[in-house]
């Protein structure tokens, strides 16, 4: 029987904000999302939350075949849980971006609680030069700058992929979304326990301060109990401090090149698998214990 607080670490190999020419770093080709994905899983990371991409240039993809191509290597090579986002990209429909996860049918996949302005931060870390372009509203390492999820949007995702069991990462940038996710429970769309991913660092939604998320902790205790786990995303320079954080706090963590290229201040990280060890390395030093993959499902009860 796997120990309720044990920590599990979650890896985002890939996502779709960032892109190659940011970081030599970031996988996108079906091989190196697959050899990022696996080593990311040997390295401590017992769930794997995957964006597909295009291989030639490296743009976001919701193809199934961009899925097939490494998705059956990954699951040969781990036992981790996969997890399909449903973000896509900020530029696509909801049927779009939740194809994948119907089609696959994975263990878990996002599920996106709100519509919000996202851009990563243009003042963090080696991209301060970066200008806002208030011509196109977008900053220039995002590619759009609404992330479309309505009331009617999430229905649809809900309903859709209803039939598949399928454990969803319900993915809150503020606390509003919080409230989104307590009003659709209500409504019968999603089932209790939830597993919450508070995020908090995307320029658009709530800001990366302690103070954040702890505020986010109380309010998710007040609206949903004993039914809800939850996990740490925070991005760009807030990845390791939150992460470290919400693990002394009894939380679960979020790491990957998807939501920071970085190891450490102004220093790229190699892969996913240094951020996946260092966190690891943080959550074991201050007395926690990770979760391995077959205690990940026992603790969210995932359908296996
Ligand atoms: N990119 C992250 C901030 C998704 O894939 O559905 C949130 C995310 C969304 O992972
Ligand atoms: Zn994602």
């Amino acid at each position: 029987m796997a120990k309720k607080n044990k920590t599990i670490i979650t890896c985002a190999v890939t996502g779709a904000i960032h892109t190659p020419t940011m970081s030599d770093a970031l996988p996108y080709t079906y091989d190196d999302i697959a050899t990022q994905a696996v080593a990311a899983a040997e390295a401590g990371a017992s769930i794997l939350h995957l964006h597909a991409r295009n291989p030639k240039d490296g743009s976001p993809s919701v193809d199934t075949e961009d899925f097939q191509a490494f998705l059956p290597r990954v699951k040969q090579a781990t036992d981790a849980v996969v997890n399909i986002s449903t973000g896509g990209s900020l530029t696509l429909s909801i049927q779009d971006r939740i194809k994948p996860a119907k089609t696959f049918s994975p263990e878990m996949c996002s599920m996106n609680m709100g519509s919000m302005n996202f851009a990563f931060h243009p003042l963090a870390g080696r991209f301060k030069e970066w200008k806002f372009d208030w011509e196109k509203d977008y900053v220039e390492s995002s590619e759009g700058n609404i992330f479309r999820n309505t009331f009617r949007d999430i229905r649809e995702a809900a309903e859709t992929l209803a039939p598949h069991d399928i454990k969803f990462e319900h993915e809150c940038y503020d606390v509003g979304h919080l409230y989104n996710l307590k009003f659709c429970m209500d409504l019968g769309l999603f089932k209790a326990p939830v597993f919450i991913q508070f995020i908090f660092g995307i320029l658009g939604g709530i800001g990366p301060e302690v103070d954040n998320l702890v505020f986010m902790k109380r309010t998710a205790d007040r609206l949903f109990g004993d039914d809800y786990r939850w996990s740490v995303l925070g991005a760009g320079g807030a990845q390791m401090p939150l992460a470290a954080t919400a693990s002394q706090m009894g939380g679960n963590v979020r790491v990957g090149l998807e939501d920071s290229l970085f190891i450490q201040r102004g220093k790229l990280a190699e892969n996913n698998a240094q951020q996946v060890a260092k966190i690891r390395h943080i959550v074991e030093e201050l007395g926690a214990e990770v979760a391995t993959p077959d205690e990940a499902r026992e603790i969210l009860g995932l359908k296996g």
